[in-house]
């Protein structure tokens, strides 16, 4: 495998093929691909802060913060700026390369933009990448966004288009697919993947994975999560996915994103070490570090020391 080229036109029967080749040669394809463009040795350190907490008017099928579920979140206004640039600080003194603040709106509000650009400023000056998650924007929302000098917009995709109406109905795939767009072209690198354990099928996982490789350019990072079961919502049972299939999928992302940083996302805390290994031969080079996602607990941080960093004498 080559000087692989990057490709924007994969079909589904290759992602398909894929999927069903066995493990050992498929993990031995993603980490050829991962070694043409990336340090194999480096797993990014990506720390997430939820700065608006509940309350939202979205109803996605798997989230704890939606106001149409009854999870025993207690809800939060806008965090000050003086708590978010003590989380980022702390995040930074751990080693992270990035800090992701993400709010629980449909979008945000107008009268949130000043505060917003502070934060961006303030996590800026601490020498940390900065990534925010909001909901949808317009396109002067995002531009005001990248000219205070934020670096990311993650919004997810969630799944595949065919399967996106039976996880959120409060709006349509294709609106994320604008929000992105409007990301794009205020110049953000755009962060943007998907849950897999939602109750979707192998090809639902294929035509999501599809969809992010016929991006141009390809999102600069993709985080593959497995769904954290919350209860009191509608996915709270959903089929988990087995770890193979988690394995594979990012194997696959990897081969067809080859530049991409491709992030074990949430859900990792239920992965034994092992597998976790196999994530990162499989191309995996980031993951979300520090003890809390947005709502939920992650992976402790001693722990990742020990097991995973501990690797990477970088
Ligand atoms: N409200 C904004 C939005 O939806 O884009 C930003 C925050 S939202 C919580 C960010 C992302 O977190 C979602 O798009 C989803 O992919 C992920 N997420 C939320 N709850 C999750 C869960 N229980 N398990 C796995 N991923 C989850
Ligand atoms: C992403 O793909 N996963 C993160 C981040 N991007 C915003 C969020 C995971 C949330 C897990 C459930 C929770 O903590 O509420
Ligand atoms: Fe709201 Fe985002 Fe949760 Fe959906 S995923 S309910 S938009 S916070």
């Amino acid at each position: 495998m080559q000087n692989h080229p990057i490709r924007h036109d994969w079909h589904s029967n290759e992602v398909a093929d894929l999927y069903n080749t066995p493990l050992t040669t498929l993990l031995h394809q993603a980490q050829s691909m991962h070694r043409q463009y990336h340090n194999p040795d480096v797993i990014e350190k990506a720390v997430l802060l939820n700065i608006k907490t509940g309350a939202c008017p979205e109803n996605c099928g798997y989230c704890s913060q939606s106001a149409h579920y009854n999870t025993g979140l207690e809800k939060e206004k806008l965090m000050p700026l003086n708590e978010v640039l003590a989380a980022a600080q702390k995040a930074k003194d751990a080693g992270a390369q990035r800090f992701c603040m993400g709010a629980a709106w449909r979008s945000p509000p107008a009268a949130a933009m000043p505060a917003l650009i502070e934060m961006i400023q303030g996590v800026n000056a601490l020498g940390l990448e900065t990534c925010m998650t909001l909901g949808m924007l317009k396109k002067e929302q995002a531009d005001s966004l990248a000219d205070a000098g934020l670096a990311y917009y993650n919004h997810n995709i969630d799944t595949s288009p065919e399967y996106y109406d039976q996880v959120v109905t409060t709006r349509t795939f294709n609106e994320r697919i604008d929000t992105l767009n409007q990301a794009r072209s205020a110049g953000l690198k755009l962060c943007t993947g998907g849950i897999l354990g939602m109750g979707e099928s192998r090809a639902d996982r294929i035509s999501m994975l599809l969809v992010l490789s016929h991006l141009a350019p390809h999102p600069e990072s993709v985080p593959i999560n497995r769904l954290v079961p919350i209860e009191g919502t509608p996915l709270a049972d959903a089929t988990r996915i087995d770890d193979e299939e988690w394995i594979r999928t990012i194997a696959v992302a990897r081969i067809l994103m080859p530049k991409t940083t491709l992030r074990l996302a949430a859900g990792r805390h239920e992965l034994d070490w092992a597998a976790q290994r196999l994530c990162f031969m499989a191309g995996a080079n980031s993951v979300f570090y520090g003890e809390k996602l947005l709502t939920t607990p992650n992976v402790p941080a001693a722990q990742d020391e020990r097991k995973i960093f501990k690797l990477q004498p970088h």
